[in-house]
């Protein structure tokens, strides 16, 4: 092959004073690609699997994936069977990953509240699981087991009671999804698996799918989590509403807060292990050193030349989404960090913890040497479906809430109405809607 060359580009904010609205238009990114592009061919897909359920299934199979499909059900011996087949080594990856990934969901479960405003005034707050959720793995290139777990694990922790997953048909396995994906549900306990892909599977989940000739219903979800193409993601746009839907993520990031104690060697090989994902994928370091800079970029030249995945990596390293960002010192690194919120963010500094406690946004933060995002991919426990493209400033990674409500719970006594019954009737009053003061009056006699 051809040997890729590495163009990462700078953007220099040294002694510019910028304000948040300028470092967030100076740090790297790249465009948005528009949902609205997808849309009207999505709802084309959503209502066709609406009208028409499993024979409209079976007719995208074979459009989109080239397979003939009665029913997507995957059986309970092809399950089995993918388990028993999975490499020992990898298996037992996965087992040591579901297990740090639960402890730390256990962990992560909100404790409900309890508050008495006064003598027989209690409010409290419970957080309950959703009933059932749907889970989309994407096909195609990459082959992501471990987002099964990342998906499946806090729905499990959350106490959620069923759980479904969609991923689509594979020509080359006879119709199912991928081995490796089957092997990862099979040992997560996941037995209902359905081999249906893209925005149609969605649709599925968001509407269910009634009974028919072909095999049983697809019985509807409460909430949709797990990432996909531009197809998934609008229709979870589509669907949100009807159902909950997790945090967009779209093509993964890496940015990287270092400083003149950082190794050069260490920071490229992180910001190479992201840009692996995707020819879109970026990957930006923050750094008040031009020297750490300048060596970080011989790092990237020797390491992804010799990447097995080069071109891709190169491709990534030399977009406008990625490159190095100079800043005057670690307080404007820190602004640069919070104005660009990344997907993932490792802070390689002298005293990285103190400086980690001051990030505000980032889907998940990774401090010192020894913490690098690959280990959050795989094992640390944390979870790896995560805000990207500036979204981490508004919202969080998957998580055990993800899968909960909180509900409030109000209990008043008698006594405890009465005394601020005054202030509802006053109240109803100011918003001229006094049939809500009757409602406190009548059970007082008519008076309060
Ligand atoms: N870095 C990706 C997750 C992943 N990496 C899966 C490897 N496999 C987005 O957080
Ligand atoms: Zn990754």
């Amino acid at each position: 092959p051809p040997t890729a060359t590495v163009n990462f580009r700078t953007v220099d904010l040294r002694g510019k004073g910028l304000t948040l609205a300028g470092l967030r238009a100076a740090v790297p990114r790249a465009r948005q690609n528009t949902v609205a592009d997808a849309e009207e061919k999505v709802l084309h897909i959503i209502d066709a699997v609406r009208q028409r359920g499993f024979a409209a299934l079976s007719d995208l199979a074979r459009q989109f994936d080239g397979v003939d499909q009665v029913h997507p059900r995957v059986p309970a011996d092809a399950l089995a069977r993918a388990l028993a087949e999975l490499d020992p080594a990898v298996r037992r990856a996965l087992e040591e990953s579901i297990s740090r990934a639960r402890q730390f969901a256990d962990g992560q479960r909100p404790r409900g509240v309890d508050v008495e405003l006064g003598d027989g005034a209690l409010v409290s707050q419970k957080w309950v699981p959703v009933s059932r959720v749907g889970l989309y793995v994407p096909g195609g290139l990459a082959v992501y087991p471990s987002s099964v777990i990342m998906n499946v694990v806090p729905a499990l922790a959350a106490g959620v009671e069923s759980i479904a997953l969609a991923s689509p048909p594979q020509k080359d396995f006879g119709g199912l999804p991928h081995p490796t994906i089957l092997a990862a549900a099979a040992l997560l306990g996941i037995s209902e698996v359905y081999a249906i892909g893209g925005a149609q599977a969605i649709a599925a989940f968001a509407y269910g799918v009634e009974a028919s000739d072909a095999g049983p219903a697809l019985e509807p979800v409460d909430v949709v989590t797990g990432p996909g193409n531009i197809f998934v993601a609008t229709a979870k746009r589509l669907v949100k509403g009807v159902v909950g839907i997790d945090s967009e993520a779209g093509t993964t990031e890496i940015a990287i807060l270092a400083d003149s104690s950082a190794q050069p060697a260490l920071v490229a090989a992180d910001l190479i292990s992201q840009a692996e994902h995707d020819p879109k994928a970026a990957s930006v370091l923050i750094t008040d050193s031009e020297d750490l800079a300048a060596a970080v970029r011989t790092e990237l030249d020797r390491q992804s030349a010799r990447t097995k995945h080069s071109a891709r990596v190169c491709e990534a390293l030399s977009g406008p989404q990625s490159g190095v960002v100079l800043v005057e010192d670690l307080d404007q690194g820190v602004a640069a960090c919070d104005a660009y919120a990344a997907e993932h963010l490792e802070i390689m500094t002298a005293d990285a913890a103190a400086v980690a406690a001051r990030i505000r946004n980032a889907g998940a933060i990774f401090v010192g040497d020894y913490s690098p995002v690959s280990l959050g991919d795989y094992c640390a426990g944390s979870n790896h479906v995560l805000p990207t493209s500036g979204t981490a400033a508004f919202s969080s990674g998957l998580n055990v809430t993800t899968f909960l409500r909180a509900i409030q719970v109000v209990n008043y006594s008698r006594a405890a109405l009465q005394e601020v019954s005054s202030h509802i009737l006053s109240l109803s009053g100011a918003e001229d809607l006094p049939a809500h003061g009757e409602a406190v009056t009548a059970r007082f006699g008519g008076t309060a």
